[in-house]
């Protein structure tokens, strides 16, 4: 069953190809518009190295999220061939309307319309063909299926880089993912080993690559520079050398003792052969890359895709340190104030301009790493004008027994002639700040009814 549906969307994306080829031939320029994020920023990077490999010229526009301002921009633009990453799903009809051809490589669930009546589009989406957007694959995934048979095997890597940004594969990859992985594998493109899943594990000092590592959390350490120092300290190793500064027995007793804190620590890691550190695992890549996005810098993060290795990569890494100092210090200020709780949902809310970007991730980690009580789900609040915005997040365990945050902000959000969605453990919305209190009340009732 999964094999066909994989079959199906492969074949979608394979005219996708097809058309993108058409239009190379002719010379046209391909007009690309995508994301913000890890996963859109990978996903332009996919297409454009295709392009470019093929000398063919793009033009790249990368956006937080595809309005209706964007769209009337577009439809005056005289492109022959538009392109959209991560996102156009929920737009098929408008952007029909556009004055040339256009592929839709997106995985959101938002369907306007399958877009099999229009002539001049393609759409590809994996909700199209009943696989999962959230888990199976991503929009550089999609984007590297719609270049897939120019014969890119080089740009796999960079498809899972995008996933991972999206957080899908942490715990290995699945679906399309996983088709992805084995033919990156196959072409000698990317390896798999077990290792120790630190951040920047060959480039940090011990007690850096042990705070930055979030994946899998490690209580105590991850996201707390104190925390370790002091852990190291206590092994006897010291904590300003880099792993490969160890001795071989040193490295056996911090294996060991990491696993004792969280087993998962021990994992398999995915790498580039052909790069050199830091963006040589495709983790590390990646969260450069979402560094780039989240400190608004998505041109460096492009540049990096596009083979930036001197001035890019080297603001890259700055961004990095920088977004990463910033998460330490929401994580202290968490660890400090604590959130605000209800009977069945807690609330941390700020006015800091810097924080409020990173709430909905401080949230998740908060709730990993056991800052947050994990029994209930957070809403973090930042007030903007007359409205506010909330993020919201749970854990695996709570979705199980039946928290749909999604719902939850879609269905509270309307009381208040707001919006709001997105998916059972993350989902957001945006009411009047006026309706606060009214908002979480019925929320906290939301999630008091999920789990009954
Ligand atoms: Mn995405």
């Amino acid at each position: 069953m999964n094999q066909k549906r994989q079959h199906y969307l492969l074949s979608r994306a394979e005219e996708a190809c097809q058309l993108l080829e058409k239009h190379l031939e002719r010379d046209h320029v391909v007009r690309v518009i995508s994301h913000n994020d890890a996963d859109g920023i990978s996903a332009a990077g996919v297409i454009c190295n295709a392009v470019a490999k093929r000398n063919g010229k793009f033009h790249v526009t990368i956006v937080p999220r595809l309005k209706g301002d964007v769209l009337e921009r577009l439809s005056h633009e005289k492109y022959k061939l538009f392109f959209f990453c991560d996102m156009g799903s929920a737009y098929v009809e408008r952007i029909s309307k556009l004055r040339g051809d256009s592929i839709i490589a997106d995985h959101h669930q938002t369907i306007d319309a399958t877009g099999d009546n229009y002539e001049n589009l393609i759409h590809v989406n994996p909700h199209l063909f009943g696989m999962d957007g959230t888990r199976d694959v991503s929009a550089s995934g999609v984007t590297y299926l719609a270049v897939r048979s120019l014969d890119n095997p080089e740009l796999t890597g960079m498809a899972l880089t995008g996933a991972l940004g999206d957080i899908q594969g942490q715990n290995g990859f699945q679906g399309v993912n996983q088709t992805i992985l084995k033919e990156g594998e196959d072409a000698g493109v990317i390896e798999i080993y077990e290792d120790l899943k630190l951040a920047y594990k060959e480039e940090e000092p011990l007690y850096k690559a042990l705070s930055y590592t979030f994946n899998p959390a490690l209580p105590g350490i991850s996201g707390d520079l104190e925390g370790s120092q002091g852990f190291l300290e206590k092994l006897g190793l010291s904590y300003g050398i880099k792993f490969r500064d160890l001795a071989n027995e040193e490295k056996d007793v911090l294996r060991e003792e990491l696993v004792k804190v969280n087993p998962q620590i021990l994992g398999p890691v995915y790498a580039q052969k052909s790069e050199k550190p830091p963006l040589r695992r495709l983790e590390d890549y990646s969260r450069i890359i979402d560094a780039c996005g989240k400190t608004k810098q998505h041109t460096v993060g492009l540049s990096i895709c596009l083979g930036d290795r001197d001035a890019a990569l080297k603001e890259g890494m700055d961004l990095l340190h920088r977004y990463q100092d910033r998460l330490l210090s929401g994580l202290e200020w968490i660890r400090k104030e604590g959130s605000q709780e209800m009977e069945y949902i807690q609330c941390i809310s700020t006015e800091d301009k810097k924080r409020q970007s990173i709430m909905g991730t401080l949230a998740s980690v908060g709730l990993d790493l056991g800052i947050l009580n994990k029994e209930k789900p957070v809403l973090t609040l930042a007030r903007l004008h007359e409205d506010v915005k909330i993020s919201a997040r749970t854990t695996p365990e709570m979705t199980a027994r039946g928290v749909n945050l999604g719902l939850a902000m879609d269905q509270a959000s309307k009381n208040f002639h707001g919006a709001g969605g997105g998916h059972n453990i993350a989902a957001g919305a945006m009411i009047p700040y006026k309706d606060l209190e009214n908002f979480k009340n019925l929320v906290d009732e939301m999630v008091r009814t999920q789990i009954a």
